[in-house]
This record gives structure tokens, sequence and C-alpha cells, in this order.
């Protein structure tokens, strides 16, 4: 029997949505979800994800390495920004890294009712498309949006796993539908379309394109991030 999927466009909405029993899938496209991944793919040990400022610096009074962005900068007093470049290095690896971002790292500590809370990018999406086909469970794709508004690269990357999720599961609401319609409209111009959202253009004025080019790359990286307790780890589909 097929599952359901849905999608929540913004975490001012996820109270809407029962998560018990769910897989939710976090995605932050820019850049939060895509740096959560690039690290675990480069051997980081795991990644500790936190909502605020203040228990990102708890963690770091205790000797922690951590990130941290407001706005698309850099945060001062921390080691690690948001670009998933410097996600790639020897220095985070087998590291435990505390990361607090302005909106990914909230839609993940809102998304802890679910079963499982798994991450996802465009850069390890075959992976978590395979790893959820063999769950039997539905599934909500939880975007983490901008400041509670919706934004345009995590809708697309919602309508990209719907789409390679169709087989399995039934698409529960409209919402699924019109991530699905807006994805496959632009899908052979995903970079030219996500260079032109509101986030991009943030991005833009601190010289970060190079960083959208790279978040809009498909399945480099063939592993799924999954909460344990509070703490991301790399896992692999079977
Ligand atoms: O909002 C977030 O969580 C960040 O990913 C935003 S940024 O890409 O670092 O600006």
């Amino acid at each position: 029997m097929k599952r359901n999927i849905d999608v929540c466009l913004s975490p001012e909405l996820i109270n809407l949505y029962d998560l018990e029993g769910k897989i939710v899938v976090v995605v932050d496209i820019l850049r939060a979800t895509s740096v959560m991944v690039t690290a675990l793919a480069h051997e980081a040990k795991e990644i500790i994800p936190v909502a605020t400022l203040e228990e990102a610096r708890s963690y770091l009074d205790q000797g922690f390495l951590c990130a941290a962005e407001r706005g698309g900068a850099p945060v001062e007093g921390f080691e690690l920004d948001n670009s998933p470049f410097n996600y790639m290095t020897e220095q985070i690896k087998g590291e435990s890294i505390v990361i607090t971002t302005t909106n990914g790292t909230l839609a993940i500590t809102k998304s802890t009712a679910a079963d499982q809370v798994l991450i996802g990018a465009f850069l390890n999406i075959n992976a978590l498309a395979k790893y959820i086909s063999h769950q039997d469970k539905d599934v909500i794709i939880h975007c983490a949006g901008w400041k509670g508004k919706t934004n345009m690269e995590d809708t697309l990357f919602a309508g990209a796993l719907v789409e390679l999720l169709t087989d399995s599961h039934e698409l529960a609401c409209d919402t699924a539908h019109v991530a699905l319609k807006y994805y496959q409209s632009v899908k052979g111009n995903l970079f030219e379309t996500v260079k032109n959202s509101a986030h991009a253009k943030r991005l833009g004025k601190l010289n970060i394109i190079k960083d959208i080019e790279f978040c809009v790359r498909q399945s480099d990286y063939d592993i799924v991030p999954i909460l344990v307790g509070k703490t991301l780890v790399a896992t692999q589909p079977q």
C-alpha cells in the first residue's frame, strides 16, 4: 500500500501537521541542510543543531567546534560560518560540530515529535529517496523557509523529492502538488531559478554566489543525516 507524502512550507505551519509516527525531512537548501550533508559526507563525527545563539555559546564555552549564522552572515566569536566549502576540510574530520542558523536549525528543533527526523538537500536527494522508499512510514517535508515565510529553493526541493517518491507515496495535500508542479516547471534550469530567489539575492550581497551553485548540485553525496537524540549522524540508504 502506498504511504502519504505531505509538504509543510514553513516552521510557522508545522504545528498544523501531526508528526507522530512519521518521517520528517527538514530542508534548508540555502544553506543549513546543505552544510550538514556536506559536513557528514566529509566525515564529521556528528552535528548538534541548536536553535539559539545562547545554546551555541554554552557549547562554545565547553570547547566544542561551533558554527553560527544570522541573516546570512557569520557571527562573531564562532569559528565556523554557514558555507559548505568550510566543511570539506581536514579540520572537521571526526569532530562534533554545533551549528545554529537563522531558520534551518529552528526547523529541526520543531520537528522532534516525528518518529525519524532526516536532513535533506539536493546534494543527497537520491540517497534520501532510496532510504525513505524502504521505510513503511508517511513523510512530511518540512521547509525551513525564511523567518516564517515560504521560500523558493526549499519548495523546489520538496517538489523534487515528491517526484522521486511518487511510486511509493500518495500526495497527501495540495501543497505537495504545488511543489511538484513548480519543480517540474523549472527543473531544467534549477541554478538560474534559485539564483533569482530572495535569499540568493541576500547571499549575493555577501558575495556567496558559489555557495548557491554548490547547493543546487544533485546527489553528490550518498548519505542521509538522521537525528539520534539531539545529534545528527550519517546513515547510508540500504
Ligand atoms: O536560515 C538558515 O538557517 C541559513 O541556512 C541561512 S544562510 O544560508 O546561512 O544565510
